[in-house]
Parts: structure tokens; C-alpha cells; sequence
């Protein structure tokens, strides 16, 4: 991936940037010292509930050998001050960075998506429309790194120019993972075990399909890699023996229309009040 660092003053280049890459990757940009309260805040919550290594430095995020962590929406919320700090207090770096971008009042979303990957498989291709599309496109997605990730760690990847691909907005990037079909009695869609919203579990097939490169980056505290709905994402392997601590948050301009299953002081999110019935 190439850093946006020397756009950072000017909207037009920014936005220019985003139209051609899908994204920015934005190095040193946020506040270190959040950054690693955030990731100690995670840990120490971790480490309560008898999930780490007692044998290893809390801040290196050691699992116990048999504890298999993902998703850990819960370690983010109004308990985890500095994350919230981090991500949405109007007077922090990454708003800032979002007003300047969107050039108006920002919007972000309430759920934000805690990620603690075990050692083992990333997180499959996908692209973040199908999850939140329910109102404005012009919403982005910023990917904060909780600690350095490297690539034995394995961070955020994304795959070259995926974003420009108008076939694959108008199939796959039109689904709605919260979407059924109400004339179907019992449609799976409404069960737990419905569509999951990925492109594709191959990283290789899915790239050998669309064309481009996965683009890859190490990450250090205080980057942050800012990516539009429509780009194919994912998540390297974790090859380490370390947990990969991440956020993933979502931004708009506040005068467009938002997602209502984000939002909120309980969101219902992919829950069964998230679904929306239509005719098939
Ligand atoms: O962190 C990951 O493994 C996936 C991140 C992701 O899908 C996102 O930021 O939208
Ligand atoms: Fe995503």
C-alpha cells in the first residue's frame, strides 16, 4: 500500500486519492498514547477473565494455547474510555481527519468492531457495503491498528483498484446481509446461519478472478488506513503467537442518511430486529 501522509492538508487530493486507491493509508497520524490505553485496556480485560499467557508481558497479548478469540465488539464500548476517545471525541485526531476529508459535520457510527485474532486464518474477503448499506455510500471505514502489527501478525490487506469494478458493485455490492425474503416461510436468511456477507474465503481465487494485487502493509501504533464501501478487504493470517488487536469504525457526513442498525445506544446490528423483509 502507498501512505496519503504528503495529502493530508488538501481535501481535493485526498478525495481525488480515495476516488483512485479505495483508500488512505495515513501513517503516525493519531494519538500514540490512546492508541496504547486503548490496547492496554483490551489486555487488562483479557487478562481478568484468564485469557492471556500469565507468563508473558501483558502488553505483548500472548493467548493461552487453547483460547480462540475473533470478534470482541464488547471490549470496545463505553468501558474502553480511551478507544471511544480514540475514535470518536470531536477534539481527537481521527474526527478532525474525517471533517477535513468529508469537508462537513461528521457522523460516525456507535458500533465499533473489536477485533482480537487468534494465530490462525485472517478474515475473509469482503466488502464492507453488504454490512452497512442501508444509507449513504459516501460512508468510509477506518482500520486502527491497537499495537504494531507485522506481517507475521498479519494486518489489514486490500486488493488493487477492486473498488472500480462496476459488475461487482451492481452483484455481490448490492446484497444486504440483513436482507430476506418475506413471501418465503422460514427463509435461512432469518436464522443465524444466513448469508455471512463474504466475497470469498480464497484470497487467491478472488484475486485471480477480479485481477489487481492484494496490497499489504506493516503497521505501527498511530497509523490508520482509511478505505471506501465498495474496496475487497480482508485480513492476513495470523502467523504469530500473539493476539492482533484492531478497531474498525465508520464515518460520514451527518446531513446524509445512516444505517439505522449502527446507531444508537443499544445498535440492533445483525440482529434479528436488523432484518428487513422484501418480496422475492
Ligand atoms: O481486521 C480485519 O481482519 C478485518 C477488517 C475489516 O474487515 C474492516 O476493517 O472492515
Ligand atoms: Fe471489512
Amino acid at each position: 500500500m502507498r501512505d496519503a501522509n504528503a495529502l493530508l492538508q488538501r481535501r481535493e487530493l485526498m478525495q481525488e486519492r480515495m476516488r483512485e486507491d479505495g483508500y488512505l493509508l495515513l501513517r503516525g497520524v493519531l494519538e500514540q498514547d490512546l492508541v496504547l490505553h486503548a490496547r492496554k485496556t483490551v489486555l487488562d480485560s483479557l487478562q481478568s477473565d484468564g485469557q492471556l499467557d500469565p507468563g508473558m508481558p501483558l502488553m505483548d497479548g500472548v493467548p493461552k494455547s487453547d483460547i480462540k478469540l475473533s470478534f470482541q465488539p464488547e471490549l470496545a464500548q463505553k468501558n474502553n474510555q480511551p478507544l471511544q476517545q480514540l475514535l470518536y471525541d470531536t477534539n481527537c485526531n481521527l474526527m478532525r481527519l474525517f471533517r477535513r476529508f468529508l469537508g462537513g459535520p461528521v457522523l460516525h457510527f456507535d458500533f465499533t468492531w473489536l477485533r482480537c485474532l487468534s494465530p490462525g486464518l485472517g478474515t475473509p474477503s469482503h466488502c464492507d457495503i453488504v454490512f452497512m448499506g442501508r444509507g449513504t455510500r459516501n460512508l468510509y471505514t477506518a482500520w486502527v491498528p491497537l499495537g504494531d502489527v507485522d506481517f507475521l501478525t498479519g494486518g489489514l490487506m486490500v486488493l488493487e483498484n477492486s473498488h472500480t469494478n462496476g459488475r461487482l458493485r451492481e452483484t455481490y455490492g448490492s446484497r444486504d446481509v440483513d436482507s430476506y425474503c418475506e413471501n418465503r416461510p422460514n427463509d435461512p436468511a432469518l436464522t443465524a446461519n444466513g448469508y455471512n456477507g463474504w466475497l470469498s474465503e480464497d484470497p487467491n481465487l478472488i484475486r485471480e478472478s477480479l485481477g489487481g494485487r492484494w496490497l499489504v502493509a506493516e503497521y505501527e501504533v498511530g497509523d490508520v488506513v482509511i478505505f471506501c464501501m465498495d474496496l475487497v478487504h480482508g485480513g492476513m493470517d495470523n502467523r504469530s503467537n500473539r493476539l492482533r488487536l484492531s478497531s474498525d469504525s465508520r464515518y460520514q457526513l451527518a446531513s446524509e442518511p445512516a444505517d439505522e442498525r449502527w446507531i444508537g445506544e443499544n445498535p440492533s446490528g445483525h440482529s434479528r430486529a436488523g432484518k428487513r423483509g422484501r418480496i422475492c
